[in-house]
């Protein structure tokens, strides 16, 4: 019989441990980085001061998982049947082991996903109880929120939980809460735009395709939405969504309380919600244009009046990446293959001819290429999914993966409450020796 995903995941936090241990016990001392005021006030901008083995985003080539690129990703995970894109259940269990899964690990793991994804009815409840016009992804983080009570590391930890098992019922909370994102987003899609009846679940499809068939949206949107959740799971730890589901289970906060938390971090215009942003950015555009595609030189205008106006353009730049992010690419090429004539693709597209050199010109952004969220909704509008305020739930569902697969071990290798230390203005100005400067030059005018 082979071993299950949890027995593997075991295996591997047994020989891990010593690692931590010795480098906390035997090089505590030595100096990783050091921090500049511009960091201090910055938002903490390239400090090196997290650690997770899940990913890793190298400034210059983008993202890898477990050492692996999202091309390498895709083409070493076990595929449905007919799938261009692999089970996202695969990537879980990548970014928990660092190993590739056969097709039996895979379908061990669907299976869990399968048995695991009913939603107690008062969740739903709670997300019919909602005023109109509420954001999807207040509804999406709330819902999360309230399955806070069914947490197994909650009883656990008040019936008296050793410290080396917190990995073990956060393992447990994060594939039933998993398993159950795809039916409550779906929910909250039909109860917002469709108002029809609630699509049934179907216990016998994988994730990706279950998510579509939820929607209600044909082939190849399973494929899309595996797509989606996997090059959105996760970006290392230190981006607003990851840090906050990290920071919140440090304080051993159960898994809903912080995959809630991350999702509001991921709501913000700044990070996830670009994603509805591009879209809206760009019909502002096609409604100024009667929906004719631009001229180079109109779509240049465009942007600059964005600019002028003090506004960011959405789905450009980023605070770590300093080339165009791959994630971005892997959308373009499936939106060269499968939605090349779409005229929201060509929009999208034109964008990503002006905006970089604008961006230079302008001189502000330290990159000015495009990030994931310039073409992730332009896919989701070709196949139906037009209503960009639902954009970040869909990320949000693929984050969580990678969030769940950091606490899990986070857990598991001990890290304790994060807590970094805060200091004043005046000490920042005393360190830097103007508060001294700035007297001199009262007294000389006096
Ligand atoms: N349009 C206009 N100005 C931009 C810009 C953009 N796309 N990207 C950066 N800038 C500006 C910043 O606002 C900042 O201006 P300021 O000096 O007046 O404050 C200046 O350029 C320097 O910023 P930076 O160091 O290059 O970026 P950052 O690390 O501070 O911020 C990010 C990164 C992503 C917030 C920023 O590039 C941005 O606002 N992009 C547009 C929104 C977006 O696409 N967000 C999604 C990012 C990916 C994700 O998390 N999902």
């Amino acid at each position: 019989m082979k071993k299950t995903l949890k027995q593997t995941l075991f295996k591997k936090i047994k020989e891990h441990r010593p690692r931590t241990k010795r480098l906390l016990e035997e090089y505590g001392d030595v100096v990783v980085d050091q921090v500049t005021i511009s960091q201090i006030i910055g938002g903490m901008r390239g400090l090196k001061s997290l650690v997770t083995d899940i990913s890793y985003l190298d400034p210059e080539e983008g993202i890898r998982y477990r050492g692996f690129t999202l091309e390498e990703v895709i083409e070493g995970l076990p595929k449905p049947k007919g799938a261009d894109m692999p089970y996202v259940e695969g990537l879980f269990y990548l970014l928990l082991t660092g190993d590739f899964p056969n097709q039996e690990e895979v379908m061990q793991v669907v299976d869990e996903f399968s048995k695991r994804r009913i939603v107690p009815r008062y969740v739903y409840e709670v997300i019919d109880s909602f005023p109109c016009c509420s954001h999807p992804m207040t509804i999406f983080s709330t819902a999360i929120l309230t399955l806070s009570r069914e947490s197994v590391f909650n009883r656990q930890y008040h019936a008296g939980l050793n410290k080396k098992e917190y990995w073990d019922a956060t393992y447990e909370d994060s594939l039933n809460l998993l398993a159950k994102l795809p039916e409550i987003a779906s929910y909250i899609y039909n109860k917002l735009y469709r108002q029809g009846p609630r699509i049934q679940s179907n216990p016998n499809l994988d994730m990706g395709a279950n998510f579509a068939h939820m929607m209600g949206v044909a082939k190849p949107y399973d494929d899309v939405s595996r797509l989606h959740f996997i090059i959105h799971s996760d970006h290392e730890s230190g981006n607003v969504s990851a840090h906050t589901g990290h920071l919140v289970a440090s304080s051993l906060s159960d898994i809903y309380l912080s995959i809630s938390a991350m999702i509001n971090g991921l709501a913000g215009p700044l990070h996830g919600l670009a994603n509805q942003e591009v879209l809206r950015w760009l019909h502002e555009v096609m409604d100024k244009m009667d929906n004719r595609i631009p001229t180079k030189e109109e779509m240049t205008q465009f942007v600059w009046d964005t600019l002028n106006s003090g506004q960011v353009i959405p789905g450009f730049g980023h605070a770590v990446l300093r080339k165009t992010d791959p994630r971005y690419m892997l959308q373009r090429e499936f939106s060269l293959k499968h939605l090349p004539e779409d005229p929201i693709f060509k929009y999208a597209d034109m964008l990503y001819q002006v905006v970089p050199d604008i961006l230079m010109e302008h001189g502000k952004a330290k990159n000015p290429w495009p990030n994931v969220d310039a073409q992730s909704g332009v896919i989701q509008w070709h196949y139906g999914v037009t209503e960009y305020d639902f954009y970040t739930v869909l990320f949000g569902i693929g984050r969580s993966i990678g969030i769940c697969a950091n606490v899990i071990w986070d857990r598991a290798l001990g890290y304790p409450l994060e807590r970094p230390k805060s200091i004043t203005t005046d000490m920042l100005e005393k360190i830097a020796g103007i508060k001294k400067m700035v007297e001199t030059e009262e007294k000389t005018t006096l």
